[in-house]
């Protein structure tokens, strides 16, 4: 008998746990069973500590942003998505190694039980963290654990197969002969788990259902399924000023609007069964269909929307419009004990925020949404319900809504646990959007380029943009009128032209008077803040 060394182990559990994440995703695919490397990601980023996800997410964004690939948030997206895939095999190969070495230690057995053991072990874990972390399988969760472990303990026995064969293969008679045997076996083993692992990964692709079919699926069974969304009017058509050419747009359109969340795949809610669950400090639970919410006087503002992860200069901040109903009118029906001080809302992927009721009392502007640009909310935007809290970055604004319970306790919410900033208050920021040299217009004998960008404070409005070109003055730009005083405000400057390379700087004034921070600070804890540049050759 001639031992096989326990590396090779860890190339066969490599190699037999490729097919099976293939496999994985068939019946995600297929069948609504879990993909089980999201929820891996999902249970390891739980565990981990607050400090150790922020640097892996720095480290994330500072790849994309560096080597250019594309949208960060959906580039993210899928760098989480491979994290989990990778996890996965890396735990196969572990499992390869220990096997192997195992094995090696006890001494030759014809039997498969071994490898069926260790298979059906880590199934009965891999069924737990998945059961905990799972958002999207739409099977029940007997159906998901059987199919974890039944799968694992097939693995398992395969592993202890190859294992055997492999000890076979070093025990014919001639030297020279078995080492050809054995190569030539993982060889063979290598190509066919590598075809199963790719026709696999096709198969799932080819009956791929994208999210977007399945949200607007859901979505739009709800409403009247004929109804095609009215376009959406934008209250300042008639603006004096136009945006410069090549200004991002002032309205993002929704399938643009970055998307942020904690969720590998978004949770997948159906409406029939979803239920809006008031508890805590209220003379009784209250349990509210979305058609309970909608049959409140509605309400729509234009609102932009930025995750305290922006960078200065950055993609994760949109608008679009916002239908719903004013949270004023909710709790006014929830009969809330006077000791109540907060509310702990939850969501379908295990993110949770308090806000504070004295906020909702002032301000009627905070809303429940269930619309985004005239349709319903999409799954990846929260589908069916979340909140709008002014002058609050993203992280406190839970999407998802399941519970709300009635506090009278402040508490720490998903993102603050972990580091980031209590009240997550936006600061106020300027972007230079474009430099329109090819957009030169000449008056009265100069030469103009259309210079312009965003500004925005939340509901603080802004009151005032300046542009510095090179080392020049601070200039005045004009403001366009925004779509509310929840938007961002998009400005212009014509700068009368002088031939070179330059730099072109922005800062602004909130409309309160406080002039934004010029000091560069980064993103974590408390927003970014600092001036924005673009650098120009006409
Ligand atoms: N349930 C839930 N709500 C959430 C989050 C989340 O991870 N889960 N992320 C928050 C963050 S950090 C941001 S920036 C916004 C982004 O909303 P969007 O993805 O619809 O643009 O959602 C917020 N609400
Ligand atoms: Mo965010």
């Amino acid at each position: 008998m001639q031992k096989p060394r326990i590396l090779t182990g860890g190339l066969v559990g490599l190699a037999l746990t490729a097919p099976l994440i293939a496999l994985y995703s068939i019946g995600d695919q297929l069948a609504g069973l879990p993909f089980l490397p999201f929820d891996i990601f999902s249970w390891t980023r739980d565990i981990l500590p607050g400090d150790v996800i922020t640097t892996g997410i720095d480290a994330m964004v500072d790849t994309i942003l560096a080597l250019n690939i594309g949208e960060l948030d959906s580039t993210a997206k899928t760098m989480e998505q491979l994290t989990g895939v990778v996890a996965l095999l890396a735990l196969g190969v572990a499992i390869g190694v220990v096997f192997f070495a195992y094995m090696n230690r006890r001494g030759w057995r014809s039997t498969v039980i071994p490898g069926l053991l260790v298979g059906f072990v880590t199934g009965v874990v891999m069924a737990f963290i998945s059961d905990a972390k799972d958002l999207i399988a739409t099977t029940d969760p007997t159906i998901n654990a059987l199919w974890i472990i039944g799968t694992f303990t097939a693995w398992g026995g395969i592993l202890n197969i190859v294992y055997q064969r492999l000890t076979q293969a070093g025990a014919e008679p001639e030297v020279s002969v078995q080492a050809i045997d054995r190569r030539q076996f993982l060889v063979q083993f290598g190509g066919i788990t590598a075809t199963l692992t790719v026709v696999g990964a096709g198969l799932g692709a080819l009956i791929n259902r994208s999210d977007e079919t399945t949200s607007t699926s859901i979505a739009s069974s709800s409403v009247n399924p004929e109804a095609t969304p009215e376009a959406v009017v934008l209250p300042n058509t008639d603006a004096s000023l136009e945006p410069a050419p090549g200004n991002r747009p002032e309205y993002t359109p929704l399938d643009d609007h970055y998307r942020i969340d904690i969720a590998a795949r978004p949770p997948v809610i159906s409406e029939t069964e979803w239920r809006l669950e008031v508890t805590g400090l209220v003379d009784e639970p209250v349990i509210m269909t979305l058609d309970d919410i909608r049959a409140y006087e509605s309400m729509d503002q234009f609102i932009t929307l930025s995750c305290i992860s922006n960078r200065i200069g950055g993609d994760l901040i949109s608008t679009t419009r916002w239908t719903g109903v004013s949270a004023q009118k909710l709790i006014e029906d929830w009969n809330i004990s006077p000791d109540a001080r907060y509310l702990r809302i939850a969501s379908a992927d295990g993110f949770d925020e308090y806000v504070d009721l004295s906020v909702i009392r002032r301000d009627e502007r905070v809303m429940f949404a269930y619309e985004w640009d005239g349709v319903p909310l999409k799954q990846k935007h929260g589908f069916p319900l979340r909140i709008y809290i002014p002058e609050r970055y993203g992280m406190k604004q839970p999407k998802w809504i399941t519970n709300i319970e009635v506090v009278g306790e402040w508490g720490e919410g998903y993102w603050v646990r972990r580091g980031w900033s209590e009240e997550a208050i936006v600061q106020t920021a300027s972007v230079v959007d474009t430099v329109a040299v090819d957009d030169a217009f000449e008056q009265d004998g100069i030469t103009y380029i259309p210079v312009g960008g965003i500004a925005y404070a939340s509901d603080r409005g802004i009151s005032k943009v300046e542009v510095q070109v090179d080392d020049g003055e601070w200039t005045e730009a004009r403001l366009r009128e925004p779509l509310s005083e929840l938007t961002w405000v998009v400005w212009r400057y014509d700068w009368p032209l002088v031939a070179g390379n330059h730099t072109f700087r922005v800062r602004c004034v909130d409309g309160r008077g406080t002039p934004q921070t010029e000091r560069n600070q980064g993103v974590r804890p408390d927003g970014a803040t600092g001036i924005h540049s673009r650098r120009a050759g006409v």
